[in-house]
């Protein structure tokens, strides 16, 4: 954004009730209840700062066309858009879970292509691909572990955090893929031209996950 303002990107949602808390332990509180709400532009108590309330998966668009400068979101969500325009800075450890594959306990896979519904086709593609394996990704937006069950795939590739939803439908986790957690991120010509508050605003936050 311009000026000397910050904007920083926030995803609605789960993560956003453990960034509060961070942001808070930074100094930066929002003037306006974020859950109550309807608003999508915020004012802080630093006059400087501003937040932007977004769809989780939005983040990283916003932050790599500057109409954030900063922004939070899980490391699934950065790594499924990739990293052009923006720099991941800081991992917040918050809104934790595991990136994995998950099927039934007591099916054999077949031989040839494997069948994967996700949320994630890129870092599925990647991930078999790595693995040497032939896969047809199947690009699902929401209740994955539906899939399997209705025969449409043979594995899902989805995040895990109890275990509970895959016991819930009769699957089991298979194999990790990667520890999630969410990031702060910083668009790359804001980083240059706002160097002085983003280097300020990022030592807070790196405080306060201390
Ligand atoms: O719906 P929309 O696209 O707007 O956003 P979203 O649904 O992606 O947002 P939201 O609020 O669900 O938050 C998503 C972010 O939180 C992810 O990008 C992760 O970085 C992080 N996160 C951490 C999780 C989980 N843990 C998690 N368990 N996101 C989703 N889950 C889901 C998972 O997909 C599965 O359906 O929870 C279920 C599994 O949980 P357990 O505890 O039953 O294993
Ligand atoms: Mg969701």
């Amino acid at each position: 954004m311009s000026g000397d303002g910050l904007t920083i990107a926030l995803a609605k949602g789960r993560i956003l009730d453990e960034t509060l808390p961070l942001l808070a332990r930074a100094g930066i509180e929002p003037i306006d209840d974020l859950s109550t709400s309807r608003k999508l532009v915020f004012e802080t108590n630093q006059a400087h700062i501003n937040l932007v309330l977004i769809r989780s998966s939005d983040v990283p668009t916003y932050v790599q066309y500057g109409a954030a400068d900063l922004g939070i979101a899980g490391k699934d969500v950065l790594l499924e858009h990739g990293g052009d325009g923006l720099y991941e800075r800081v991992d917040l450890k918050i809104a934790g879970c595991k990136l994995m594959t998950a099927g039934f306990a007591d099916k054999a896979l077949p031989k040839g292509r494997l069948k994967v519904a996700t949320k994630y086709p890129a870092i599925t593609r990647k991930y078999f691909v790595d693995q040497g394996r032939q896969v047809e990704v199947i690009k699902l937006y929401g209740s994955m572990e539906l899939a399997p069950v209705v025969g449409l795939t043979d594995l899902i590739v989805d995040l895990v955090d109890t275990g509970n939803t895959l016991k819930a439908n009769g699957l089991v986790p298979l194999d990790h893929i990667m520890d999630i957690s969410s990031r702060l991120i910083v668009n790359r010509a804001s980083l240059k031209m706002k160097n002085q508050a983003i280097k300020e605003l990022v030592a807070s936050i790196e405080q306060a996950v201390e």
